[in-house]
């Protein structure tokens, strides 16, 4: 049994009160065995920085050098004084702060606020403030009291940040504290040296690149996360993309073949993997199922064997990646179209009032698509059971979901015509190379309201672009959107980001996206893929 609890974004959180999970042991093992080493860098921190409101930049807080972080010990502070200290670019690690008194023998404890963030808003804006609907334990920020001083204090939480906060809620009277140094214990499990460079003539291209892979080490850890201040876990939409990068830049293969391992050892009991798990205290499969990201383990596999010829894995996993398929084929109506529900179905994208129907068709028939290629490798007889199915499939689309009058796709009963929908269509494969091209070229000029709210949807936009032959479109479209988040100050690439709304958040508050997330490391992807 399912219930939901609506989100602002009509989005619903998935519960389920009887979830029953196979394990499957060997799986879960190959999974465990492929755990990779972490690599471990120390970084100081190089500027003092004060955040002055700016209604001109985003979120309205901008970082200003106030010094060098070198002269850090240089200052003492008492009760009710601040600091923040700016990394200079984005880090995941540990911290540690040496600490030392300066006046009288300490003669009460030190009382320590660090607030840890990853933009300039979250040093700003009070977290006491916050009201979304995602849990505020996500906002990273300790109270700490030290007993006895001078004191090496080694945080033993992983945050996600460029800036950090101090804030000394009381001393005593009688001493101050002076702050030797602070340090940050980077991890990654991304060899960095493993990355071809390229140079691209096109710097803005080039910056995106570097980007790209920053955002992608940062998510590289454990497992590939989807961001490493928020969720910190294994989601399938985001691991694929992921992977899609992995394979142009740190082809960090076992790292892959370990995330599927982990999905296909802990299916439920009809076969379904979950949309995300989690790894600790272990192998657990979260009770969240789309049915896109079902259909993506499929799309994941296919990927990971055209990217290293694997037959072992492929032959181990195909029938968790065909199970997918026909779970999703079994909610197809008579006419051959998937039945529509509320609104957590599928996910497809954080987009307001987004129908999940005809985006889902889309997804159906791209991965039914990779499954064949997958069935033709393996010389299998699900090869011409899947392809008579995929016939009817696109027949039936283009019979009840394409509008021939207004020449687009159409959603659910409201026949909703959303960006979603024809990009999924294009990326299908449904109409000719001729009517994709014409149809996104519609598509950009015509601007239906339904929109794209994820750099996630983004990446396929782009992508649909270019299949169907319009490499510069696509790279404009890159430079705007990717170009955008640069110029407002992206170190590594955002979860979420609207141009036109640069507040936006569909948890409720800006304070808790994630600026750091694996589903927006795709330009990499792009530009080396599709030589950009
Ligand atoms: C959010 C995260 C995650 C994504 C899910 C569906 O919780 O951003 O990356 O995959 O949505």
């Amino acid at each position: 049994m399912s219930k939901g609890e609506s989100g602002d974004s009509g989005m619903s959180i998935q519960t389920l009160e009887n979830q029953v999970i196979i394990r499957n042991e060997k799986f879960i093992e190959k999974g465990k065995q492929l755990k990779p080493q972490l690599h471990e860098t120390i970084v100081k921190p190089t500027s003092i920085v004060e955040i002055k409101a700016d209604t001109e930049v985003i979120h309205g807080w901008r970082s200003e050098v106030a010094a060098p972080a070198s002269t850090l010990a240089n200052y003492k502070y008492g009760k009710n004084d601040s600091f923040i200290l700016d990394f200079g670019d984005h880090q995941v690690g540990y911290l540690t702060i040496n600490l030392r008194p300066a006046g009288s023998p300490p003669d009460a404890p030190l009382k320590l606020k660090l607030t840890i963030g990853e933009m300039p808003v979250e040093m700003a804006e009070p977290f006491e403030n916050y009201n979304g609907w995602l849990s505020s334990s996500w906002l990273q920020e300790e109270t700490i009291f030290v007993d006895v001083l001078p004191a090496v204090i080694s945080l033993p939480r992983r945050y996600s940040f460029r800036y950090v906060k101090f804030e000394v809620i009381d001393t005593s009277p009688k001493y101050q504290v002076v702050f030797e140094s602070v340090e940050c214990k980077a991890v990654t499990s991304a060899n960095l040296n493993a990355v071809e460079k390229i140079s691209h003539q096109d710097a803005e291209l080039q910056r995106m690149d570097e980007i790209s892979i920053k955002t992608l080490a940062d998510c590289m850890q454990d497992v590939f996360e989807d961001g490493p201040k928020r969720d910190r876990r294994l989601w399938l939409g985001d691991l694929r993309l992921q992977a899609l990068a992995n394979y142009e830049t740190f082809r960090d293969n076992e790292l892959v073949k370990r995330c599927l391992y982990l999905f296909a050892g802990v299916p439920d009991e009809k076969g379904n993997v979950s949309a995300n798990v989690f790894v600790a205290p272990k192998l657990i499969a979260d009770d969240t199922y789309f049915f896109d990201y079902s259909l993506f383990f499929a799309a994941s596999l296919h990927d990971y064997y055209f990217a290293t010829s694997d037959l072992e894995t492929l032959k181990e996993l195909w029938p968790t990646a065909y199970r997918q398929v026909e779970l999703a084929l079994e909610r197809l109506g008579e006419n051959n179209i998937l039945k529509d529900s509320d609104n957590s179905w599928s996910f497809i994208d954080w987009v307001e009032g987004l129908n999940k129907q005809a985006p889902s068709q889309g997804v159906l028939i791209y991965t039914m698509k990779q499954a064949i290629r997958l069935a033709e490798e393996l010389n299998i007889p699900e090869k011409n059971n899947l392809e008579e199915r995929l016939e009817e499939i696109i027949e039936a689309t283009k019979t009840h979901l394409w509008d021939q009058e207004q020449q687009f796709f159409i959603s659910g009963s409201d026949h909703q015509i959303s960006w979603a929908s024809q990009i999924w269509m294009v990326l299908a494969g449904v109409l000719t190379k001729e009517e994709n091209s014409k149809l996104m070229k519609r598509l950009l000029k015509e601007k239906p309201t339904v929109g794209i709210a994820t750099p996630y949807m983004y990446h396929h936009l782009i992508e649909a672009l270019l299949v169907s032959g319009e490499k510069e479109l696509a790279i404009a479209e890159m430079k705007s959107y990717w170009g955008g988040m640069i110029q407002d100050g992206a170190d590594t690439f955002w979860e979420l980001y609207d141009p036109k709304n640069k507040d936006f958040s569909p948890y409720g508050s800006h304070l808790i996206n994630s600026y750091c997330h694996a589903w927006s490391c795709t330009p990499t992807y792009l530009i080396r893929k599709y030589n950009l």
